[in-house]
């Protein structure tokens, strides 16, 4: 078959993207339509301000990336969404009725009280193969019931599938996200007792389905200039992880993957739940994947430590750059004392690192006190808790790890591949940086006849086209 044209829009919580694609049995080409940046507001909500997302803004965006895919390949194939998991858009007749909350915002403590008291999570495991995180769907929902916020919708749709609904007025829930809210059963479907047990109203939630399923088309009153009736809009892996772990060029009977963007993903890749007492304690997850697979993992904190800090400094005056610190931090001996960066005190917004300088003079041990040292140690901490989870990984699932996969914005951060390799005694192979949108576009490819294959195949196409980085333990 020849190559043909798809285009993927890839949200991230610290940025957005829209990318332009040429994929055939041999071809793999990714060109940068459009980049922005994700910049969640507070809004005043009557007595405190809380945080959301400007999905408006973002679609806007979205809207103008689209519109320069359209300016340089007229015929394009086919569209797809991904973006972050759990957070979500309520509706009423069609009608979104108001900004997203974002899952950093404080809101969801009771929530998660609510919920418990209702079903136990050691139930909730068994059931949604979750780790436990205070801001999963299921415990916003409960939340919003609770306060009310809930009360006019007559829909719900998470991010992704929200930007696909304003791009082709179609409601649906695709699968590999909506594992991440807590409510479908182990085969996939919406977990009808679990929803009313928890107090929600099943009405609320669309049709599932799977990624790759042919959604609609484009929705004329958009008015972007694609030939005829325009490309068609596909289901992807509409979970960013899903998409990013189609295109880790890894073999999953030996590899681990850590996908590393705002946050790092690190697991492996199986064809069955695990969702014992063991895999509970060390908080690893079941979520779906794309073709049915089990995405076994861990969230660890990620960049957003990084990315969060240099804000602080920034806000605090300091002239700092990504660049110049990393080279500067990377000058440094390495720290002798590191901190804990799966603690949830870093979870929320604000002064990182006041917080993590907090970490260790509760321990009476003292913090690097320039930010490149800060950075240094916060890359450090990343690199052995990324270590420490392939390892859990591997014990948990069986998988004998012989080499781990860093894909993402992370894979160009030698300083902190390196140290993964160092600290897990493993090869890493860092690479693709854009492993989400090349997820996502390989799996609209296939649904368009442009490629065929499981994932094995589209996987080779990847370490085909975009050869990765190797780090060697030292
Ligand atoms: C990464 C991600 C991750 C989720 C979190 C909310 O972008 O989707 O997989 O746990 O955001």
């Amino acid at each position: 078959s020849s190559a043909g044209a798809v285009a993927a829009v890839d949200l991230g919580a610290t940025s957005g993207r829209v990318m332009h694609a040429r994929v055939g049995a041999n071809t793999l080409e990714l060109t940068e339509a459009a980049r922005f940046p994700n910049t969640p507001v507070r809004l005043w909500e009557g007595s405190r301000s809380a945080l959301h997302w400007d999905l408006t803004g973002l679609f806007s965006n979205v809207l103008e990336g689209l519109r320069s895919v359209a300016r340089s390949e007229p015929q394009l194939a086919s569209v797809g969404v991904d973006a972050w998991a759990v957070d979500y858009g309520l509706l009423r007749d069609g009608r979104l009725l108001g900004e997203p909350y974002h899952y950093r915002d404080e809101r969801t403590a009771d929530g998660v009280a609510l919920v418990h008291a209702r079903v136990s999570p050691a139930e909730l495991y068994r059931e949604g193969g979750l780790q436990f995180l205070p801001f999963n769907s299921l415990y916003q929902l409960a939340h919003d019931q609770e306060t009310r916020v809930s009360e006019a919708a007559d829909g719900f749709l998470l991010v992704p599938d929200l930007i696909t609904y304003w791009l082709s007025g179609q409601t649906i829930a695709e699968r590999t996200n909506a594992s991440t809210t807590g409510l479908l059963t182990a085969d996939g479907s919406w977990n009808d007792a679990l929803i009313a047990r928890v107090g929600l109203r099943r009405p609320l939630f669309a049709p599932l389905v799977d990624a790759g399923t042919g959604v609609g088309s484009l929705l004329p009153s958009l008015d972007l200039p694609f030939a005829g009736s325009g490309p068609s809009v596909t289901a992807v892996g509409s979970h960013d992880t899903a998409s990013a772990v189609v295109a880790v060029p890894m073999d999953a009977s030996r590899g681990a993957y850590i996908s590393c963007g705002t946050w790092g993903l690190v697991g492996v890749e199986l064809s069955e739940r695990v969702v014992g007492e063991a895999g509970r304690a060390a908080n690893f997850t079941n979520e779906g994947g794309v073709d049915g697979r089990i995405r076994y993992l861990h969230n660890v904190m990620g960049l957003w430590l990084l990315s969060e800090s240099i804000r602080e400094w920034q806000r605090r005056g300091l002239q700092v750059s990504l660049e110049s610190l990393l080279a500067e931090a990377a000058a440094l001996p390495r720290p002798l004392e590191l901190f804990d960066a799966d603690d949830p005190r870093f979870l929320a917004p604000g002064d990182l690192p006041s917080r993590i300088a907090d970490w260790f003079a509760e321990r009476g041990l003292r913090a690097p006190a320039s930010p490149a040292g800060m950075v240094r140690v916060i890359l450090e901490s990343l690199a052995e808790a990324f270590a420490g989870t392939v390892r859990t990984a591997a014990e948990l699932s069986g998988v004998p790890v012989e080499t781990v996969h860093l894909v993402g914005g992370g894979a160009r951060n030698a300083l902190l591949c390196q140290a993964t390799a160092d600290r897990s005694g493993l090869p890493v192979l860092a690479g693709p940086v854009e492993a989400t949108a090349l997820g996502n576009v390989l799996v609209q490819a296939r649904s368009a006849g442009l490629v065929s294959g499981d994932l094995e195949t589209l996987r080779a196409l990847v370490a085909r086209n975009y050869a990765p980085v190797r780090y060697e333990p030292r």
